[in-house]
């Protein structure tokens, strides 16, 4: 885990603290304290533009990654530091349907429905809105200001510094935040699980809003997205997209959370 430096700046609400951390290039973060020495942490991330997709010549790249096209996220949100650990499944939810063995590795064998669940129960606990990131969300907070194949450049060579993957997983996932962090602060975007987003999948984006996009209206599966500890390099790219129906629960399939920005973080 990434060492803190960091002062507590205001208790907000029972269990919630914010944080400053680093001196650098200040990030501000939020822990909930879940109980039982469990925790869920949040980065901020900025309002900001960026170029959405992979451009037609990118190494693995799909028609339904492209055209690149400019993505307005109009409002900063706060969102989940590492993927969702099995403990923090438990503590909000009181089970554990992972199949690898590890409290502090991403729950996975959870559906799209499963997600909402959590999202709702921690919404209930944290009296904080807790959802899943819309795709576009996701994406921005992937790509950490980048626009190459990875959060880090384009070669795949340094992957492994940042992903578990195909190459170096040993087939199956790995304790959240081992790997090194994207700009933003984030960890394990790329691979270890797909996390699921809010969005129905559809093959092209090409008509949806350039500002705040939530998605089709309708389709029979919703958003996956970074790839997982079982998939190549390219399906780990920050523009991969992929849809699974909402009641899949597979072993390679986790999410992350968010959290709308609540008043003192803006
Ligand atoms: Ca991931």
């Amino acid at each position: 885990m990434q060492k803190i430096i960091s002062r507590i700046l205001l208790v907000l609400l029972p269990g919630l603290v914010l944080i400053f951390s680093g001196c650098q290039s200040p990030k501000v973060q939020l822990v909930y304290d879940l109980g039982n020495g469990v925790q869920i942490e949040f980065v901020k991330i900025p309002a900001g533009s960026f170029m959405m997709g992979s451009p037609d010549n990118e190494a693995g790249g799909y028609m339904s990654q492209s055209p690149v096209r400019k993505v307005e996220i109009s409002k900063p949100f706060l969102m989940g530091k590492f993927e969702v650990t099995q403990e923090q499944y438990i503590a909000v939810m009181g089970k554990n349907p992972s199949y690898f063995s590890g409290l502090k590795n991403p729950v996975e064998c959870v559906s799209w429905y499963d997600a909402q669940k959590f999202c709702k129960k921690l919404s209930e606990i944290t009296k904080m809105q807790v959802t899943l990131p819309t795709e576009a969300q996701w994406e921005y907070a992937a790509r950490g200001e980048s626009q190459s194949r990875f959060s880090f450049g384009d070669s795949e060579n340094d992957l492994g510094d940042y992903c578990w993957y195909k190459d170096n997983s040993g087939d199956k996932t790995h304790p959240v935040g081992q790997k090194k962090p994207n700009k933003f602060g984030l960890y394990d975007m790329h691979g270890n699980v797909w996390e699921w987003c809010q969005d129905y999948y559809q093959d092209s984006y090409r008509n949806l809003a350039s500002k705040d996009p939530k998605g089709p209206s309708s389709s029979t599966r919703r958003l996956i997205r970074g790839g997982s500890w079982s998939h190549s390099a390219s399906y780990c790219r920050v523009a991969n997209r992929y849809g699974n129906v909402p009641d899949n629960r597979n072993i390679g399939n986790g999410f992350r959370v968010c959290v709308v920005v609540v008043s003192g973080l803006d």
